[in-house]
């Protein structure tokens, strides 16, 4: 059994605020629809994160079946296999699911319920492609483990494989063991899930989520063009394209062999040469001292190449003009946005502000006690914090009081049932 393996394609994504990525995603589908041509896979699995926004415009919209009712007419024996992630909606995902089925492409988006297990038998099969050559149990992202019930659907898979065919899983998780560069997050934030809550019985588990290619348990081997295991394989095949700037690796498609049930899976990572690189300058590792510098740089380095993007990195000391955005902007105009910029800088150094006496902040001590949002203390200090993302500083907050809510109604809880019990 072959497959291609992809996730996160991200369609329709607006990256720096308002660089459309439209032909980034058309260029990446020309060189997959080539791979479909070549390889004559099984199937296609696309594991989950097929828009970046659950409400994608008409034209993304329109993006998406061009692509693939193209892949199908070109391969038409091939099966694709589309999830939802995190990022699309389940429901408008299942919306279309028959008309797609007429182009040989299963479309799963709705996650089995939570009280599946109490349903009459015969649910699972929604979530089982069964192939020529094996089987595909297509899960979409659940919020949550869901051990019983996956293991449900792969123990009616079990029954019906007598003749030992691979059995392929696909899901859109993060699970414990893997590697998180480039995800603006720290494993703290992140939920995993451990890999043995993802049931036993696939030969391969094709996931999405994350966007580094990786296999669990053979992170050394993540830059292997080829490699060879004993099933069962977890493997991220990571992004379509670099979601982030952060994300400086080379991004693949997987392509994957699996002789047979508990068989060898084999693996090749295909390289996706993506249309627009990602550029930090100065590309010495050096930073920048000053605007003029930059810019200048930067000019000598667009006039050279083709399309990309720019990001800078400075010496924290460095006094900028407050209009060194629209600085870039208009240098990079005569490139008609093949050349783009994205205006979070990285800062190095040791600021001379700490060295020397900061300039002492006074606030009345009634403003003080009145002031509830720590957001607003923190804007009013900000130049105390030379490098600090409000954004993110900011979505830390909500995160916070998100949790702190969940505490408290917990812990209401708990006393309801406790008063509860004391009741005779
Ligand atoms: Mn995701």
């Amino acid at each position: 059994m072959k497959i291609l393996h992809t996730a996160d394609l991200h369609l329709g994504q607006v990256i720096y605020q308002n660089y459309d990525r439209s032909d980034e995603h058309r260029h990446f589908f020309h060189r997959l629809e080539q791979w479909c041509e070549e390889e004559k896979p099984d199937a296609l699995l696309v594991s989950g994160d097929v828009f970046d926004i659950q409400q994608p415009s008409a034209t993304v919209k329109k993006a998406f079946t061009d692509y693939f009712v193209h892949l199908h007419q070109v391969c038409p024996q091939m099966h694709i296999v589309i999830t939802a992630g995190n990022h699309d909606s389940a429901s408008r995902i299942q919306a279309d699911s028959s008309v797609w089925k007429l182009a040989n492409a299963h479309l799963i988006g709705t996650p089995p319920a939570v009280d599946s297990l109490e349903q009459a038998d015969g649910w699972q099969h929604q979530y089982i492609i069964k192939l020529d050559h094996g089987y595909v149990v297509a899960l979409p992202y659940m919020a949550g483990e869901r051990k019983g019930i996956i293991q449900s659907i792969l123990d009616k898979v079990t029954e019906d494989n007598t003749l030992g065919l691979p059995v392929v899983m696909m899901a859109h998780q993060a699970v414990t063991g893997l590697d998180i560069t480039g995800h603006g997050f720290d494993i703290g934030t992140l939920r995993t899930i451990d890999s043995d809550a993802m049931g036993s019985g696939f030969d391969y588990l094709a996931l999405g989520h994350i966007h580094k290619p990786q296999t669990i348990g053979h992170l050394e081997d993540a830059m292997s063009d080829e490699v060879c295991y004993h099933a069962p394989v977890i493997r991220y095949s990571g992004s379509a394209l670099h979601v982030s700037c952060d994300e400086a690796y080379p991004h693949t498609v997987s392509l994957v062999d699996i002789d047979q049930h508990q068989g060898r899976v084999q693996i090749r990572q295909l390289r996706i040469d993506e249309l627009r690189h990602f550029h930090v300058l100065p590309s010495d590792g050096t930073s920048f001292t000053s605007a003029d510098e930059a810019l200048d740089a930067m000019k000598a380095f667009v006039a050279e190449g083709q399309r990309g993007y720019i990001r800078f990195r400075f010496d924290v000391n460095t006094g900028l003009p407050s209009n060194f955005g629209q600085m870039v902007y208009d240098a990079l105009l005569p490139y008609d946005e093949e050349w783009r910029y994205n205006p979070k800088m990285l800062w190095t150094g040791v600021s001379a502000d700490d060295a020397s006496e900061k300039e002492k902040l006074v606030f009345e001590v009634a403003e003080l006690q009145q002031m509830t949002d720590p957001m607003v203390f923190i804007e009013r200090t900000l130049n105390q914090y030379p490098n600090l993302d409000l954004d993110d500083v900011r979505q830390a907050f909500e995160e916070v009081k998100a949790e702190m809510l969940l505490l408290s109604e917990e812990k209401q809880e708990k006393k309801r049932q406790k008063t509860k019990s004391v009741q005779p």
